[in-house]
């Protein structure tokens, strides 16, 4: 028996732990400690203690496959890569779409998205950022000057009070959460908002139940709160900001006082009060916020106000404070930062800008040219025209995301991806999506392949190869060189390694470029931006100035709305949607891996106790949820620990799938949908 160490980076969640694959006889067995990781020290949480269990799956993709009158045939990759290139050289260029994954590698991400601008020369490439941090990428861009979490993971052992917003930090980046208990150890208040008291609220030192959609409202009242008290930060606002003026004439608006704003969320005014008072005078406030806050038709509204109330209390640029958007898919932050966006390159160097599209133009040497120099569509946009505009997109390609669960409004979805000519989805297993494509391709998961993935926290680390994949199946990058290929393209693709694409990478981004293989095998690995050889990466963003042009951190002034369907007559309740410790989104990987499976077989809805007597529904029961767009039949899970006329579903779970049920109604700058809040009834179903 052989028996070796691979260490590599958890594929789950953005915080970026790193472990050992155990590797037994050529075959990856196990998941053991890594105990020098700067981010996890040793520790996991169970979905990375079980990352090892869907890899050698025998349901693993192991051939490509081809669909012929409705079943699929396996095919050789010529057969499959003839085909698809066929195909795809039909159609006009803004008639394909790609989808690329925040679950594969930052090589994978900048392969397809040259593929998708180089040889389809299309501009419609997007990935899941739009439906997770979308707002967060706006309204960041527009207050700092940069869209990222500004702090890092370890800084947050450091606060002296934490408040999460929007985020159940504990069950959904379980190794931050840690970092949360070390500072309430050393002495921080913890203050959690959330309509659910979720394990995370459950360590709060205060925790505010609100309904959900009221954010804005939140926020206001607590920045008033903090004005009428004279405790924001004078010299920061003065020295490193503008528009503050325009801030205070809103906030302090009666609209915001805080008898309308506990009338609007449903926290008492004592608590907003404390809350303010914690924040504003704790010497270094840490926001931590996620989907909670930028799932929403105000999303970047919702992001906009974090921003103004650390700029308010002056908690940016320094150890403990920030605002830490806690980036969700393992290389989400890396799929963005590769320019998998209908408007940027690497980087974030834009599509319009004259001068990027020379770089790129120039740095890849298509001999017709790459996609023209004009934003393409997000996800969302593309769902709407393929049902709105018949004919418009006419083929699309998907690496490594699954919209037939995780999309809103999953009737439209289906809609949209069944009135498709031509769908390639090459991902690891056949799920609901590959289900419905004309050729799938069987991909390498992360524990068969070399390459980086950048944290929420913006560091870049490695993955490194520890089997062999199955069958057939093959690197991403690869698959799509091979491909340009076949479509004529093999000059702009002549790479041989991860690391060739990764040295191309640092080549035309300048935030990555002093990193290379050799500095990012270190533990510590690399944060962005690392401009040069001899940088040593940035930890911490916005030390002494923001990222626009002038320095300065712009204030903006933000009404509170209401979520695009509230609560009526018909449908009483308000419906959100998440996530739970044990799952991984569609559950792809999880649902496939047997101790995360037998911890939670299914799904549920919760439904606050004093609910649920008035509906007549008991613990346990099944009962009919219904939206405007469709309805599921789900188990209730009846709990005093859910808002009172709020209800909540994890959407892990395909046979009681909460997108049937959810809006698809998007943010206007973001595009990203409300997820986070729309109208439900419940039904009980009656025995036959
Ligand atoms: N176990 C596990 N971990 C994950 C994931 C997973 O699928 N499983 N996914 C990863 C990804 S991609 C992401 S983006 C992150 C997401 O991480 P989170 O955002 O922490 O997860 P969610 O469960 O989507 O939502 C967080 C909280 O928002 C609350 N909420 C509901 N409505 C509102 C509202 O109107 N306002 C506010 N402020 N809060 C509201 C919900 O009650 C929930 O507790 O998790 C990452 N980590
Ligand atoms: N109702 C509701 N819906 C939501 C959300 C919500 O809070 N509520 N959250 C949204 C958010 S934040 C997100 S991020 C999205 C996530 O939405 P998706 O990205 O669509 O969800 P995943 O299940 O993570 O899909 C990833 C796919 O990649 C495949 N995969 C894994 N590794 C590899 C690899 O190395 N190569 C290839 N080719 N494929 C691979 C997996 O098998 C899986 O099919 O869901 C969104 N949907
Ligand atoms: S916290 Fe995230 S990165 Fe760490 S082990 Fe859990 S899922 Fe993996
Ligand atoms: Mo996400």
């Amino acid at each position: 028996m052989e028996m070796k160490y691979v260490p590599t980076t958890c594929p789950y969640c953005g915080t970026g732990c790193t472990f050992n694959l155990v590797v037994v006889d050529g075959k990856v067995t196990g998941v053991a400690p890594y105990q020098r990781s700067p981010v996890n020290e040793g520790k996991l949480c169970p979905k990375g203690v079980y990352a090892h269990e869907f890899v050698n799956r025998e349901d693993r993709l192991t051939t490509p496959l081809i669909k012929k009158d409705g079943t699929f045939v396996e095919a050789s990759w010529d057969e499959a890569y003839d085909l698809i290139a066929r195909k795809l050289k039909s159609y006009k260029a803004d008639e394909m779409a790609v989808l690329a994954s925040a679950r594969t590698s930052n090589e994978d991400n900048y392969a397809i998205m040259k593929f998708a601008r180089g040889v389809l020369k299309t501009r419609h490439i997007d990935h899941c950022a739009r439906l997770c941090h979308a707002s967060t990428v706006a309204g960041l861009a527009a207050t700092f000057g940069s869209g990222a979490m500004t702090n890092s993971i370890g800084d947050i052992a450091q606060s002296k009070c934490v408040f999460i917003i929007g985020s159940n930090t504990f069950e959904q980046h379980p190794l931050i959460g840690r970092r949360v208990m070390q500072a309430k150890k050393n002495g921080a208040k913890i203050i959690y908002a959330d309509p659910r008291l979720t394990p995370t609220g459950k360590q709060a030192d205060l925790y505010m139940q609100f309904r959900s959609g009221s954010d804005v409202a939140i926020l206001n009242g607590l920045m008033q709160e903090i004005i009428r008290n004279g405790w924001e930060d004078k010299e920061f606002i003065a020295n490193r900001t503008k528009d503050f003026e325009a801030l205070k004439a809103v906030v302090m608006k009666p609209d915001y006082s805080l008898e309308n704003v506990s009338k609007i969320s449903g926290i008492p005014i004592d608590q907003l009060k404390t809350a303010a008072e914690w924040i504003a005078k704790s010497g270094a406030t840490a926001i931590l916020y996620s989907m909670g806050i930028t799932q929403h038709t105000v999303g970047v509204d919702n992001v906009k106000s974090i921003a103004n109330i650390q700029m308010l209390t002056g908690n940016l640029g320094k150890a403990g404070a920030g605002v830490n958007a806690l980036r969700g898919q393992n290389n989400v932050q890396g799929a963005c930062d590769m320019g998998c966006l209908p408007v940027v390159f690497t980087g974030y160097q834009k599509v319009i800008d004259e001068a990027a599209h020379k770089k790129f133009s120039d740095a890849w040497g298509f001999p017709d040219g790459i996609s023209a120099p004009q934003n393409g569509y997000e996800v969302t946009t593309m769902m709407d025209v393929l049902t709105e505009k018949p004919g418009e997109l006419k083929a699309m390609y998907i690496m490594g995301e699954n919209p037939m669960l995780s999309d809103p409004d999953l009737t439209h979805v289906e809609h949209a991806i069944k009135s498709l000519e031509f769908l390639v989805v090459q991902d690891i297993f056949l799920t609901e999506t590959a289900q419905l494509a004309d050729v799938v391709l069987p991909a390498t998961c992360y524990a068969e392949k070399d390459g980086t993935q950048t944290s929420t926290e913006r560091r870049v680390q490695m993955w490194r190869k520890a089997q062999d994949p199955p069958g057939q199946a093959k690197l991403d990058w690869q698959i799509l060189a091979e491909l340009s290929a076949k479509m004529g393209y093999a000059g702009q693709f002549p790479w041989q390694s991860a690391e060739d694409v990764f040295t191309e990478i640092a080549k035309v981004t300048p935030s990555y470029g002093g990193m290379n293989y050799e500095r990012l095998r270190k533990p510590e690995a690399l944060h962005w931006p690392c401009p040069a050889a001899d940088h040593a990466g940035t930890p911490i963003l916005h030390i002494g100035k923001f990222s626009h042009p002038d320095g300065l951190g712009v204030f903006f002034p933000i009404e509170f709305k209401y979520p695009a369907e509230v609560p009526d007559a018909e449908y009483p309740y308000i419906f959100t949607t998440g996530r739970n410790l044990f799952h991984w989104h569609t559950g792809s990987m999880t649902r496939r891996s047997a101790s995360l499976e037998s911890e939670v077989p299914t799904g549920w809805i919760e439904i606050n106790t004093e609910d649920a007597h008035d509906l007549g529904v008991a613990d346990g029961e099944m009962v009919l949820a219904k939206t405007r767009r469709g309805e599921i039949k789900v188990p209730a899970r009846v709990t005093k620990e859910i808002m009172k006329g709020v209800m909540f579903m994890p959407f892990h779970f395909a046979e009681c799938a909460a997108n049937v049920l959810t809006n698809n109604a998007l943010d206007p700058i973001a595009k990203i949908p409300e997820f986070k809040a729309c109208a439900i009834k419940i039904e009980k179903i009656q025995e036959a």
